[in-house]
């Protein structure tokens, strides 16, 4: 029986970068998941008979959540949720289910790399039919809704077991409890030659693969080590917990420390990669070399003939606007498009749809292709690995003959979390007010040659977004980017990106930080970072 369940609206559903992203008690309020998720309904036109996929990262409050959405899109007239087993699905599976099985959209249960737990952070994100995260008009039209809601409706079709696979009957609608990775490790295998993969690994290749105990741990176990022979414990902190185990699910060198120092060490393993809390993001680390992910993009664009899937070579590049341009002298070398988004996958999905882009990419951590609609930290580490196999070299061989070839991109993201939002927001607008008086100024010895903030006007559809991040570039290719991260849940976080080209080889292998220096100083007399967040320096430097 459909059930009409009178509510309040709240006023802060407002659907951030990836989603609604809140602390668990938040979502905990009486009505408060059950207004968002009737309010994405109500965002949505024509779904009535057609099916939902549905999952999340395991996190703290998943299944809770699992079961309220099934009960509410039965009364709002689904015919079918397919649903991932223990209601896992990591982010890229789930694009690809919806994909596969032409589905109406998803919903996918993830604060990605944000920390889990009773007292930590939630999040409820739509997908649309093309896999991918909603376009700015539906999350748009989702918050207006949050704000009228006055009711929802709900079946209450009991607990369905979604630990059984199986389908059952609830509600006037079908529930089909899915294998969460066989789908996706099919797609994998399409897109590459495992053959080649297992052989690597039978030469006696070593790797590491964290899944940090969040989503991807089950996807690494059933494709590196069952399907491609990497030895057994190649998959670390595999078992995803609701808390990942107290830590952050991030990987970078801050959160995943311990792979860094691992692979920097005398016995490291060959390869080391990590994934976050939905499997989206990654990290790659060679023996002895972090490759960060604005090389990533580029050096997979670079090779990705290697693998079947990418053998008719790439339609263009996209990357977000503040990762480093190191992408744009594969695609110029290539003769390929290169584009420039907003932060935020959402904004690749016309590109990948219209066929103008195949491989995309941001600074942080995610990279991906035409495959899915979202980014792939799995698929990442796949491509990294065939091309290793393929070239037979390492991963430091790959990256500093990248750099003799196309140059170098020294990058740096500097964040200063938690700080004050008036004082952010503060920072922001003086540095706007002062965007038009910066070119032909010298900061530290270098030259402003232009400051704006960054709108993207988008190729395909027309769509217009402002307001996307300040850039201040310098004689030379240097530049400093300033933007306030959309994926926090509390205070603000700022986070300044630094960028400087070196073209010459023989000055490839200075210390990153010292290598952006005069960038870093010159950042803080720019936008007076020290004074208006009160911090001497940043909370996390990658
Ligand atoms: C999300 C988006 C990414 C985006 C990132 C930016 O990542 O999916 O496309 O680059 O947010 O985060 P911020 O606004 O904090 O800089 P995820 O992995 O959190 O879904």
């Amino acid at each position: 029986m459909i059930r009409t369940v009178a509510t309040k609206p709240y006023d802060d559903q407002k659907p951030g970068t990836s989603g609604l992203r809140k602390k668990v008690p938040v979502f905990q309020q009486e009505h408060y998941a059950e207004n968002f998720i009737q309010s994405i309904f109500d965002a949505l036109e024509g779904f009535k008979g057609k099916t939902l996929v549905l999952g999340g990262d395991g996190r703290f409050y998943n299944r809770e959540v699992i079961q309220k959405v099934i009960g509410i899109a039965a009364a709002n007239g689904f015919g079918k949720v397919m649903v991932g087993q223990g209601g896992i699905l990591s982010t890229p599976a789930a694009s690809n289910l919806i994909r596969k099985y032409k589905a109406f959209g998803g919903i996918i249960l993830s604060a990605s790399h944000n920390p889990g737990g009773p007292h930590e952070d939630f999040g409820i994100k739509y997908n649309a039919e093309n896999g991918g995260p909603a376009p700015e008009r539906i999350t748009d039209a989702i918050f207006a809704k949050s704000k009228t809601i006055r009711e929802y409706k709900i079946v209450d079709i009991g607990e369905i077991d979604i630990d059984k696979l199986g389908t059952v009957q609830a509600g006037g609608m079908t529930v089909e409890v899915i294998d969460p990775v066989k789908d996706y490790a099919g797609l994998m295998e399409s897109l590459f030659d495992f053959n080649a993969l297992r052989k690597l690994f039978e030469s006696g290749f070593h790797m590491r693969f964290d899944s940090m105990h969040a989503v991807t741990g089950p996807y690494g176990k059933e494709i590196l080590e069952n399907r491609l022979g990497a030895a057994k414990g190649t998959c670390r902190n595999f078992k995803p917990l609701p808390d990942f185990g107290g830590h952050h699910p991030d990987p970078n060198l801050v959160h995943a420390k311990h792979l860094y120092d691992e692979m920097m060490g005398a016995d490291a393993p060959d390869f080391g990669a990590a994934s976050d809390g939905d499997g989206d993001r990654n990290l790659i680390i060679g023996k002895g070399i972090f490759v960060t992910p604005s090389d990533s993009v580029a050096m997979l664009a670079a090779n990705a003939t290697v693998a079947p899937g990418y053998r008719k070579g790439l339609a263009g590049i996209a990357r977000s606007m503040p990762t480093s341009g190191a992408a744009d002298r594969v695609a110029e070398k290539l003769g390929i498009g290169i584009y420039e988004t907003p932060t935020g996958w959402k904004f690749f999905g016309n590109l990948l749809d219209a066929g103008m882009a195949t491989i995309c990419g941001e600074e942080s951590a995610g990279t991906g292709s035409n495959h899915v609609r979202e980014k792939d930290g799995l698929w990442a580490v796949l491509l990294w690995l065939s091309i290793i196999a393929v070239r037979g070299e390492s991963v430091k061989e790959i990256v500093t003959k990248h750099w003799a070839t196309y140059g170098r991109n020294y990058y740096s993201r500097h964040d200063y979390e938690e700080v004050e939002t008036e004082r952010a927001n503060a920072l922001i607008t003086a540095l706007r007010g002062k965007l038009a008086s910066l070119p032909g100024t010298k900061v530290r010895g270098l030259t402003v040659a232009k400051a704006d903030d960054f709108a993207y006007h988008d190729p395909v559809d027309g769509s217009v977004s402002e307001h996307q991040g300040i850039r201040v570039l310098f004689e030379g290719g240097s530049r400093v980017v300033f933007r306030l991260s959309g994926t926090g849940t509390s205070g603000a976080t700022l986070r300044v990106y630094i960028e400087r080209y070196e073209p010459d080889a023989s000055k490839h292998d200075i210390e990153t930080q010292q290598a952006l220096a005069d960038l870093i100083a010159a950042a803080d007399d720019i936008a007076g970072i020290r004074s208006h967040t009160g911090r001497a320096k940043p909370s996390v430097i990658t």
